[in-house]
């Protein structure tokens, strides 16, 4: 069976077991990182030797990094549904991934580190996260203006990638312009059982 390695809290670790519940994929989690104190064992360093989580064991085959944790999964057991069979719905998914580490994450990493973990962060690097939290989610309310999900009419890799970020955003103590195609969309996510027992339900303080 496939195993899990890393804590449920983990944004990252709940893209995988997000994608796995829409499967209908079973797996074997295992508590790793944070509070756990495991991940610069020598035995998980073998595994993956970021000491961060997710790690996958699919019989064997060894994987790290979450979107490519859930690309694996979902080109194995998901094509058709999360992973599209059409090429360019599937590059397009692939494209938002990328987008949700290169561009949605780092503000709302800085606003989840400054309101939900309370670190101390300059005034000043929190209200340009705001800011630029608010540009980038325009950008993809624009994009859901023709579409349901992020690449096309069914929701996919690329959703998965991008639902923790957008949950954060909406919770966090700020005002939050309407942008009604997001909205929409997040509500979408709301209403699938997986999404709600992995991300909603699962979400704590420590990332
Ligand atoms: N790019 C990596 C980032 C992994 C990452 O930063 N994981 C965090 C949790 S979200 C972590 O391991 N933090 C330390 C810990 O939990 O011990 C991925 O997407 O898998």
């Amino acid at each position: 069976m496939l195993k899990i390695l890393g804590r449920k809290t983990s944004s990252n670790v709940q893209k995988v077991l997000w994608c796995c519940g829409e499967i209908g994929l079973p797996f074997d989690r295992q508590d790793y990182g944070a509070e756990f104190g495991n991940t610069k064992s020598p035995d998980y360093l073998a595994l993956n030797p970021n000491a961060l989580v997710p790690t996958i064991d699919d019989d064997g085959f060894v994987l790290w990094e979450s979107n490519s944790c859930v690309r694996y999964l979902a080109m194995k057991y998901g094509k058709g549904k999360l992973w599209p069979s059409d090429m360019q719905r599937a590059a397009s998914a692939s494209r938002w991934m990328d987008w949700q580490l290169t561009t949605a994450t780092p503000p709302v990493t800085t606003l989840f580190r400054a309101f939900v973990r309370g670190d101390k962060i300059p005034p000043a690097d929190v209200e340009a996260a705001r800011v630029r939290a608010e540009e980038v989610w325009r950008i993809l309310d624009a994009h859901l203006a023709g579409n349901t999900y992020v690449a096309g009419n069914e929701l996919t890799v690329g959703d998965i990638a991008l639902g923790n970020a957008i949950h954060r955003w909406y919770r966090f103590p700020i005002q939050h312009p309407h942008y009604a195609n997001l909205q929409t969309w997040y509500d979408a996510l709301c209403r699938s059982p997986a999404y709600k027992q992995h991300v909603l339900d699962s979400t704590s303080g420590n990332g």
